[in-house]
């Protein structure tokens, strides 16, 4: 696992696959033999007695017992997903005491990253292992940033800041991409967040100042 976040939401994601994939063989299963079994074999067999007539109240039909078990199934089914569901969201809702802060600027069209000394990248650098703590914000529409291997997203809104946190757990190169759609740039909105060895990090972040960008932000500063 490349991240704390994939790590959380890998075994989620398998529960819902594997509890869908179930369902659906059940589903269709019992689809096919119902299919075969009440196939019309001509006019030999008659019309079972409650058959509904065209214009007539039917009387009391069907089968209590399988209304009562599907929807204990489907309770018992939903249980297991609402309960790892909650349990996901509680552990990303509480971030850890984060050793790296950076913030992030979405904007028409690319984002910025803003670190705790005030210098400014187009690319996210990070060290491994430690945690790094984003706080998003927009600089005009509704974003969405996301990093595609570590399986998290946050919007990006305007007067609005949103925390996401992770553990990077692999160095490496990674996408960040916008997960809204927010005008004809939105395609090109992507860039790469670059785990580094702690050491290596370090090293690079004590070299850095704000007026030294590595990569000058272009359109960050909007009219
Ligand atoms: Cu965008």
């Amino acid at each position: 696992m490349v991240s704390s976040t994939s790590e959380i939401f890998q075994p989620l994601f398998d529960l819902f696959v594997w509890l869908g994939i179930l369902v659906g063989v059940v589903v269709i299963a019992i689809f096919l033999i119902v299919i075969f079994k009440y196939r019309d074999r001509g006019s030999k067999t008659p019309e079972p007695e409650d058959t509904p007539i065209l214009g007539k109240v039917p009387e009391e039909r069907g089968h209590p017992r399988s209304v009562v078990i599907s929807l204990a199934l489907s309770i018992v089914i939903l249980t297991f997903l609402l309960n790892g569901t909650f349990a996901v969201i509680d552990t990303l809702n509480t971030p850890p005491s984060g050793t790296l802060n950076v913030q992030v600027n979405g904007f028409q069209w690319g984002w910025k990253f803003v670190y705790p000394n005030n210098y400014e990248d187009t690319v996210l650098r990070v060290p491994k292992d430690e945690t790094v703590i984003l706080k998003i914000v927009s600089n005009d529409v509704a974003h969405s940033f996301g990093v595609l291997e570590y399986k998290t997203k946050m919007d990006a809104l305007p007067g609005r800041t949103n925390t996401i946190w992770f553990i990077p757990k692999d160095t490496g190169e990674y996408n960040i991409v916008c997960f809204e759609f927010c005008g004809v740039g939105h395609a090109y909105m992507k860039t790469k967040l670059i785990v580094m060895d702690p050491a290596e990090f370090q090293d690079w972040y004590s070299k850095v100042k704000p007026a030294e960008a590595e990569h000058p932000v272009q359109g960050a500063s909007r009219p």
